[in-house]
């Protein structure tokens, strides 16, 4: 499956690098777009100099911040265009664990839209702070009623969505930016009548560069909500009620991961072919602790 994972990016100089080198640890053929909005910190040059080596890398570069929103759109449309069958939204802030990118691929062949996420059984936030959790539990929540929805994690970034789903939608009528955008796309491919299904994360913050998260993001999605719940009531007289397509996965079983001893800014195709257990593989920054194995 051709897949392509788009990242956006604004001030991730310190993480890429290394989150690339996880990326083709376990998606040793994926391609990946970054999408970034001009970093003063120059990320955009460094994608540059890693794909003078890495073809698999690509970039789109925008003149200024414009929004997570608007860069998932453009990297949906770049994906379409280049016939991928399975794209990805990815952050760049080692929040989306890689080793989880192979469970996603085996998910996408029985759904539409494949959402990672931390209000499952096995999904968790260990390492947020309670006013964090509270923000980001309770606004699920709302969604969640408030819309008549069945996901667990509608604000959830790390997903992958099979190119049909995406000509489904009208992208260009997608007008939200923050976690906005992420509610949108989920009741969006919903009322499509497109299957929805959530696997469990452990989403870990960040612990390079700042948060982009902002109150007017999170004011952003409370009157996306409250607005598309009221035109949802104006129009349910001329509405069938529509059953959404949706369904949790329990844990997978632990993934293996090619060894890339080589930085990112190599070719993943002459990777050492190594494999080890991800329970074995505390040099990664990736691991996970206690995660138990489904027999
Ligand atoms: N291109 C682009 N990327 C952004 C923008 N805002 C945030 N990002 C990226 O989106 C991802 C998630 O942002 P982050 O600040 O970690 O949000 P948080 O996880 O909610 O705190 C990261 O990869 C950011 O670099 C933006 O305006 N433009
Ligand atoms: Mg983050």
């Amino acid at each position: 499956m051709k897949t392509l994972i788009i990242i956006p990016t604004y001030n991730e100089a310190e993480n890429l690098p290394s989150l690339l080198h996880g990326i083709f640890s376990y998606l040793p053929h994926t391609d990946v777009l970054i999408v970034d909005d001009n970093s003063p910190d120059g990320t955009g040059q460094l994608v540059e100099d890693m794909r003078k080596q890495n073809q698999q890398i690509h970039i789109l570069h925008r003149p200024g911040k414009l929004g997570l929103g608007t860069a998932y759109i453009t990297g949906f449309k770049y994906a379409l265009l280049h016939n991928y069958a399975a794209i990805f939204e990815m952050d760049a802030d080692f929040s989306h664990d890689p080793q989880y990118l192979p469970a996603f691929i085996a998910a996408i062949e029985e759904a539409d839209l494949v959402i990672g996420s931390r209000y499952i059984p096995g999904g968790n936030t260990p390492n947020w702070s309670l006013l964090r959790r509270l923000i980001s539990g309770s606004g699920n929540i709302f969604a969640r009623e408030v819309l008549h929805i069945p996901v667990r994690d509608c604000t959830g970034g790390f997903r992958c969505y099979r190119r049909q789903t995406l000509e489904a939608l009208d992208l260009d009528a997608i007008k939200s930016r923050g976690y906005a955008f992420q509610i949108e796309m989920t009741y969006r491919v919903l009322r499509q009548g497109l299957k929805v299904v959530e696997t469990p994360i452990i989403f870990v913050d960040r612990r390079l560069g700042q948060s982009k998260m902002s109150r007017k993001i999170m004011l952003e999605a409370f009157t996306y909500v409250i607005k598309t719940r009221i035109a949802s009531l104006l129009m349910r007289r001329n509405r069938a009620r529509i059953a959404y397509h949706h369904k949790i996965l329990p844990l997978g079983p632990l993934p293996q991961r090619i060894e890339a001893s080589i930085p990112a800014n190599q070719p993943a195709s002459i990777n050492k072919q190594k494999t080890e257990t991800r329970a074995n593989s505390r040099s990664t920054p990736f691991h996970i602790p206690n995660r138990p194995t489904r027999s």
